[in-house]
């Protein structure tokens, strides 16, 4: 079993579709463990994106992932990482496969409606970022 962390982010909160793509997760056959709103500030975002800390667009991304409240989902399932990114689709929407989330939602590669854990040890420290033990319902 894996566990991922699923952020809808600003552009999709702002259109309304939080549950659209919670629903797309659960509708696929992953389980929803954990489930919050929140409004992640400075420290929280560098942290969560710290493996960027040196690129380009790292000050865009965290000013981005701040600008409003989002949803903090996690999933839990078999190979559920890997299902997760296959159902997300690629970084840049504008080459995300067919059906995917961010070919359906996204805007472009900043706005590109969720983030989602790439590894099960990443899923790990992500979930930890977000979620207290007791809040999980796995
Ligand atoms: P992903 O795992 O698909 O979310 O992609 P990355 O970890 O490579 O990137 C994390 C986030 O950085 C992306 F969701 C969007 C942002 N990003 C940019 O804003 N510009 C870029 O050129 C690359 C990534």
């Amino acid at each position: 079993m894996e566990r991922s962390l699923v952020l809808v982010k600003p552009d999709a909160m702002e259109r309304g579709l939080a549950g659209v793509i919670v629903g797309r997760l659960q509708g696929a056959g992953l389980k929803l463990i954990g489930l919050k709103m929140l409004h992640m500030d400075k420290k929280l975002a560098e942290k969560h994106y710290a493996i960027h800390k040196s690129k380009a667009f790292f000050k865009d991304l965290v000013d981005y992932i701040t600008s409003t409240p989002i949803v903090a989902a996690v999933f839990e399932g078999e190979d559920a990482i890997a299902r997760i990114r296959k159902l997300m689709g690629a970084t840049d929407p504008s080459k995300a496969d067919a059906g995917t989330i961010r070919k359906d939602f996204g805007l472009d590669i900043q706005h590109n409606a969720t983030h989602a854990s790439d590894s099960p040890e990443n899923g790990k420290i992500e979930i930890a970022n977000f979620f207290k033990k007791n809040e999980l319902y796995g």
